[in-house]
């Protein structure tokens, strides 16, 4: 019978993953994209890294001891380590980082409205690949309330133990902002060991097209990849509208040691300052688009 209210789109997620987001910090919503656009999306990587799709934005990052101009194009994408701001360079990683599904569940989860802030295309090639340390994403970003900022990690691989998947520890968001240190990469920024709990550390083993809906402080790390299985993912950040952008000292009331040294990972190596801001500036509104592919 039509009663005249408007219609939601069926929730894609239960009360029970609403629940789990909000106890454990993280959900799994499997087939979050479908198969077309992940290889649409496998195949825009691999263009942005051979040079095949023409880049205005793209950083190309590659893995420790590799340089992108001594290999061949069409070789680049198997040394690689990252990519990020590339969502205008292909329509299909613009599709993904917009998928009207995956927008549907995180408004069960956040409410509606918010933006793009961020995103990345991280690889661990298959032997090569590196570890990434024990982090808080929110450690990356001087926004003042974290429970504001969403991160997706949708697999195009599959990501298994073998091959570095994501490993979380439930419920490490609850306890708030713990201190970071940087390593001698500005990159490699980690949680001060004895805040970690290594012990309880759970793997989210995924399929390609399964996204990973983690809150911006859940304690998180990748394995080295000592497999001959590739592993590819799109990670993107996203805040909700009215979210504010604060300073160093703001950041550093959540990111601080015990002296109440600043300890986020958002301020380069004095050697060797980092020219690359996150896109703070730049935050685009998610306007929810169907899939390409
Ligand atoms: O995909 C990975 O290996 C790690 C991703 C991650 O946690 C990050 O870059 O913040």
């Amino acid at each position: 019978m039509d009663d005249g209210l408007p219609r939601r789109e069926p929730g894609l997620l239960s009360a029970d993953d609403v629940a789990q987001y909000r106890r454990d910090g993280y959900v799994v919503l499997r087939g979050a994209i479908g198969m077309g656009m992940v290889e649409a999306c496998r195949d825009a990587l691999s263009g942005l890294a051979s040079g095949r799709i023409a880049s205005r934005d793209t950083l190309i990052m590659m893995e420790t001891g590799y340089k992108l101009e001594d290999i061949a194009p069409e070789k680049r994408e198997f040394y690689v380590r990252k990519y990020m701001d590339f969502v205008e360079e292909a329509p299909a990683l613009k599709a993904a980082a917009m998928n009207r599904r995956l927008h549907a569940a995180i408004d069960q989860i956040m409410g509606t409205g918010r933006v793009l802030f961020q995103e990345m295309a991280l690889v661990k090639p298959p032997r090569i690949g590196a570890d990434k340390p024990w982090h808080q994403d929110c450690s990356y970003f001087r926004i003042t309330d974290p429970g504001l900022v969403v991160g997706v990690w949708i697999a195009l691989d599959p990501a298994l133990r073998q091959n570095g998947c994501m490993e979380v520890i439930p419920g490490s968001h609850l306890r708030g902002a713990a201190p970071h240190v940087h390593e001698n990469d500005f990159n490699r920024c980690r949680i001060v060991d004895s805040f970690v709990h290594a012990e309880r550390a759970v793997p989210v083993e995924m399929q390609p097209g399964d996204a990973l809906i983690f809150q911006s402080l859940l304690h998180h790390f990748t394995a080295a990849n000592n497999s001959d299985l590739t592993r590819r993912a799109i990670q993107f950040h996203y805040h909700q509208t009215g979210a504010v952008w604060g300073t160093v000292e703001d950041h550093r009331r959540l990111f601080h040691d015990a002296a109440g040294r600043y300890a986020g990972c958002t301020v380069p190596h004095a050697d060797r300052p980092s020219s690359y801001v996150y896109r703070a500036g730049l935050p685009r509104p998610v306007v929810p688009m169907d899939e390409i592919a």
